[in-house]
């Protein structure tokens, strides 16, 4: 028998290919070599840098599954997965940066765009150069979006748009909104609309007091009447399937984007462990400590297993989005109750902020509720296989 990888116990190396490889060495070398020494002073006075598009831009890492035409990776969805593993090792809140950019922004313009807002707006923003944000949650529809209020209302030449968005991430720092609304012309089915910086009645506050996520800003869309040309309108989509097309691929994304913070938090408790003696002994040597990091090993490697399995089937073209709830729900849960664990298994020093891993647990707060909560997928899960809806 060959002997354990203890890091890697399934060998997932062994199933990526060199490609993927190669952007996922890539994303870890920008990750920790850009994000990592700016995480602490980021997370502590809640800062969170434009700059960083631009260097993430030129890292490659905007749009990976998008087209090279328009200045992407033209990569597969194991390697974006794999992306959002490593910038999350660092910070949940910059993986946000860089799923919203990517999954929410530019899949949409993309997916459902015309070719001229394609060519308008996607190489702006794989370069960083634009910085996007997604509408959908509002103050009274959150896990039900169906229930949104802002309305597209038809005018000469275009639509005016009224209504709020709240909690939405990079808000206050876009330049480019995809935003959600009933619209009048279209029998009051859900479109998308692209709006810019600037548009007369927009604006985009910022949330302040966030406890988590603090190196992402977050904030609101106001729209007073705000008035956009026809083409602002996605023309390619109609209904609640707009949106959640978007979110089948941020969802998965955050099933390995949470492992990476997962794996980081593991890897803190186990070196911290072998440091730290107690007992005139070091904790890693008591069957507790080790008991829980065989825990945190096996979640991990059973985790990147099924995100990888479902990285797979989507570049087959063969995935259900109840997969991606699947594995969005167990790898947030799992990485969620790790970085708690690790925080405890560090003692006091557990709660200071170099040792990270009570910043990922905070964030990791944030990541088990956005995307659909941890019971909002349970019963996605519930209705696929007994066909009953339980939501209302
Ligand atoms: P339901 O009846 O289930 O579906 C309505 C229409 O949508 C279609 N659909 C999907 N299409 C593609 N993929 C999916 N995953 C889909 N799920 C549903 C469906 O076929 C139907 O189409 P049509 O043509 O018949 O109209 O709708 P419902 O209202 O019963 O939905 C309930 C529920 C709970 C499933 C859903 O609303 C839900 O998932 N809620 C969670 C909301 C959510 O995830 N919000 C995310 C906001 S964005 C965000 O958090 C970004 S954070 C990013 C970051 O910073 O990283
Ligand atoms: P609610 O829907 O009010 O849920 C509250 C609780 O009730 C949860 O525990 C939930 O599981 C439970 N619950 C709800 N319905 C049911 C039910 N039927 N049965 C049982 N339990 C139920 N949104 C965007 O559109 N764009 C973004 O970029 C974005 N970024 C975000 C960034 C941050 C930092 C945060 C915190 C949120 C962000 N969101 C964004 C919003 C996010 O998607 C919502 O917060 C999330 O969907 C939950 O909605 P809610 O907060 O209104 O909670």
């Amino acid at each position: 028998p060959q002997r354990l990888v203890w890091e890697d116990p399934l060998l997932l190396e062994d199933q990526l290919t060199e490609e993927e490889r190669m952007i996922r060495d890539t994303a870890r070398a920008f990750a920790e070599g850009e994000l990592r020494p700016r995480i602490e002073r980021a997370y502590l006075e809640e800062h969170t840098d434009p700059e960083l598009f631009p260097l993430m831009g030129q890292a490659g890492l905007l749009g990976v599954t998008l087209p090279e035409d328009y200045g992407c990776a033209g990569a597969g969805y194991v390697s974006y997965g794999l992306v959002a593993r490593e910038v999350e090792r660092v910070d949940s809140g910059y993986r946000s940066m860089m799923s919203v950019q990517s999954s929410l922004v530019m899949y949409p313009i993309h997916a459902y765009g015309s070719e001229a807002q394609r060519q308008a707006l996607l190489p702006g923003l794989a370069s960083g150069e634009l910085i996007g944000c997604f509408g959908l949650t509002e103050p009274d529809a959150g896990s039900d979006p169906g229930g949104m209020k802002t309305r597209a209302e038809k005018i000469e030449g275009g639509y005016r748009l009224s209504g709020e968005k709240t909690w939405i991430s990079n808000s206050p720092i876009a330049d480019v909104f995809v935003v959600w609304a009933k619209s009048d012309a279209h029998e009051g089915r859900i479109r998308g609309f692209v709006l810019r910086k600037g548009m007369k009645g927009l604006s985009a506050p910022k949330i302040g007091g966030k406890l988590s996520l603090r190196a992402s800003v977050t904030g609101g869309i106001v729209m007073e009447g705000v008035e956009v040309p026809e083409d602002a309108l996605l023309e390619g989509v109609e209904g609640l399937a707009g949106p959640f097309g978007c979110l089948n691929r941020a969802r998965y994304g955050i099933s390995w984007g949470v492992v990476g913070a997962a794996e980081d938090c593991w890897h803190r408790a186990r070196s911290y462990g072998l440091d730290r003696k107690q007992f005139g002994r070091p904790l890693a040597q008591t069957q507790l400590f080790q008991k829980k990091l065989a825990d945190m090993q096996t979640e991990i490697a059973l985790g990147l297993q099924g995100s990888l399995r479902v990285g797979r089937l989507m570049d087959e073209g063969r995935f259900a989005p109840e997969m991606i709830s699947l594995m969005k729900r167990n790898n947030c849960g799992k990485a969620l109750d790790i970085a708690r664990t690790s925080r405890d298994m560090h003692g006091g020093n557990g709660i200071q902020v170099e040792y990270q891993v009570m910043r990922h647990a905070q964030n990791l707060e944030t990541v088990n509720t956005y995307e659909g909560t941890h019971d909002v997928h349970a019963l996605i899960l519930g209705r696929a296989q007994t066909g009953l809806q339980a939501f209302f």
